[in-house]
Order: C-alpha cells, then sequence, then structure tokens
C-alpha cells in the first residue's frame, strides 16, 4: 500500500514526541542520587575502620556501644540490625537509590510521550492511568534499547559513571531471572536495526494494549493500536528495504509478548526488593506509586 497522509503525520507526531521525552545526552543523569558501586573484590565492606579488628559492626552507632560489643561482633549487630531499627544500616542494595531514580525520571518521560499520542488525552482518566501502569516498565525496556550495546551488553549513557552493567542492576536487588531474559530481549530488539520510526510505533503500540487487565473501554484501545499497527506495516513495506524488512512486523510482535513475560518477572522481583531494601526512601514516590507499595 501507500502510506497516507494522516499516517505520515501521525509518525511524525510519534517521533517529535519521543525527541522531546528522550533526551540522547542523557545530561540530567548528573541530578539523580549517584551509583554506588559494590567492589566486587573487597569484600572488607566499606567500614572506614581499616585496620582495627576490635569493631567493624556495621550496627553500633555511639562509642560507648561500640565497645560493649566487642567480642560477639555478628550476633549483637544482627539483632540491632533487625528489623530496619539500625539507623546507620547499610542497605544491601547499594545501585537502588540511583536505579529508583533512572526509573522514576524515565516514568515522567514515558508519560509525556503517552500523553502526546493521538487518542490517549480522549481515553477517560481511569483508562489513561490503567494503560500506563501496566506498560511503563514494558516502554522502559524499550526505550532503553537506544543507550544499549550489544558489544558488551551494557547501557551506555554518557560518562563511565552512567555506563551500566548486569552487575550494576544486580546490586540494585534485581537478579538473573530477569536480567539474562531482558538482556537477550535487548539484543534480538537490537538486531532488528529499527527505524526510528519503527522504534517509536513499537512503544506507542505496547502502551495501547488492549488487553490490560481492568479496562473500561477496550474497544476504544483497541481502535487506537489497530490505527498504529497499520500504519507501522504501511510504513514497512513503503519504506524498510529488503531483506530485512523481511517477517520484521511479525518479529516486532514478538517482541510485545517477550515484553509481557519481562513485565511479570520484574512485578515478582520488585515487589522482593521493596520488601527488603533497607531503607524505604531508596525507592521514590512515583515509584511506590506506579509499582505498588509493599504496605497498601
Ligand atoms: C543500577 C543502575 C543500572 C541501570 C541499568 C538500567 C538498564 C535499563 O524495580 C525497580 C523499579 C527498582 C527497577 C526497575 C529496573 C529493572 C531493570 C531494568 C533496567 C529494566 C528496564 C530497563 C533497564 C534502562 C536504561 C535506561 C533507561 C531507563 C532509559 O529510560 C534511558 C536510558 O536508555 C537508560
Amino acid at each position: 500500500p501507500q502510506m497516507s497522509e494522516e499516517q505520515e503525520q501521525l509518525i511524525a507526531t510519534l517521533i517529535e514526541a519521543h525527541h522531546k521525552t528522550y533526551d540522547s545526552s542523557y545530561s540530567d543523569f548528573g541530578q539523580f542520587r549517584p551509583p554506588v558501586r559494590k567492589d566486587e573484590f573487597d569484600s572488607s565492606d566499606d567500614c572506614s575502620m581499616p585496620e582495627a579488628p576490635t569493631d567493624c559492626s556495621f550496627g553500633s552507632s555511639t562509642p560507648g556501644e561500640s565497645s560493649m560489643n566487642s567480642g560477639n561482633l555478628g550476633l549483637l549487630a544482627s539483632f540491632e540490625n533487625f528489623g530496619q531499627s539500625a539507623s546507620n544500616m547499610t542497605s544491601p542494595f547499594s545501585m537502588l537509590p540511583h536505579l529508583s531514580d533512572l526509573v522514576s525520571y524515565s516514568i515522567q518521560k514515558v508519560i509525556g510521550f503517552a500523553k502526546s499520542i493521538p487518542g490517549f488525552r480522549e481515553l477517560n482518566t481511569e483508562d489513561q492511568i490503567v494503560l500506563l501502569k501496566s506498560s511503563v516498565i514494558e516502554i522502559i525496556m524499550l526505550r532503553s534499547n537506544e543507550s544499549f550495546s550489544s558489544e558488551d551488553n551494557s547501557w551506555v549513557c554518557g560518562s563511565e559513571e552512567f555506563k551500566y552493567s548486569i552487575s550494576d542492576v544486580t546490586q540494585a536487588g534485581h537478579n538473573m531471572e530477569l536480567l539474562e531474559p531482558l538482556v537477550k530481549f535487548q539484543i534480538g530488539l537490537k538486531k532488528l536495526n529499527l527505524h526510528e520510526a519503527e522504534h517509536v510505533l513499537l512503544m506507542a503500540i505496547c502502551i495501547f494494549s488492549p488487553d490490560r487487565p481492568s479496562l473500561l473501554e477496550r474497544e476504544r484501545v483497541e481502535a487506537i493500536q489497530e490505527r498504529l499497527s497499520e500504519t507501522l506495516r504501511a510504513y514497512i513495506v513503503c519504506n524498510h528495504p529488503p531483506p530485512s524488512s523481511h517477517l520484521l512486523y511479525p518479529k516486532m510482535v514478538q517482541k510485545l509478548a517477550d515484553l509481557r513475560s519481562l513485565n511479570e518477572e520484574h512485578s515478582k522481583q520488585y515487589l522482593e526488593i521493596s520488601r527488603e531494601a533497607g531503607d524505604p526512601s531508596d525507592l521514590t514516590p512515583l515509584l511506590l506509586e506506579v509499582f505498588g507499595s509493599p504496605l497498601s
């Protein structure tokens, strides 16, 4: 088919919205709480007490208290820390504050992108929230492909400090059950060599998934997704040369299926992290609102 004027316009709108909400220079990352990488080979746990073997308990607070501790360090410390009561308890997830800020920031950008997709603002507010809450982690996975490097399986966001490895994400509390398929997903997506038009259409199609639980007006969501999918198919036929266009549309649809399973695994791990995080303020209010709070 030929592309209609309306379809051309839709693509132009999505690309502009993406440019306004994805900063390829990553210049805001310096405002996040800083990444703290635990040195994999030094297990001396950063106690700032280099030589003295007397008191390296991570729970002790006052000098007087710590002298009482000598002799039964581990046991007493573990009681003091039990239930997050110790004020200076070191978080087990050193990268969590940075990841929380990165993801919170990204959520706000994704909301901005969604709001500029034709039809989104016209939906009832409840459905707007349902669509965003259910898709936002999937969109973050999709958009992060722009910073992903298949060379060394990392996300490269400017400086060395903001170059993220799998190990960085495990230091934020996630594990390989999410990370292995997530990295495979990134590699597979990178291999599709999507045009920018295809990349933004895939994100828009993902947001407008009519099968998200508890949607009030599925048909309207489905109609918008249909319009986006039709535009994607037409774009590929008209603008994507073979051989890379071969089966491209079904491969993109498969990526949407992969995202569902990644989303599910993320939810499980998030719940565990939010329960185990040493300090609730490692997360952000927006994260608690979008992915749920262990309380409530
Ligand atoms: C510790 C820092 C590592 C950052 C690597 C991020 C890679 C990435 O459960 C939560 C809410 C606490 C955390 C949820 C994130 C789980 C893992 C995950 C990571 C899932 C999806 C994507 C990533 C994304 C990388 C970037 C973005 C967030 C983009 O918005 C911008 C840029 O491409 C970097």
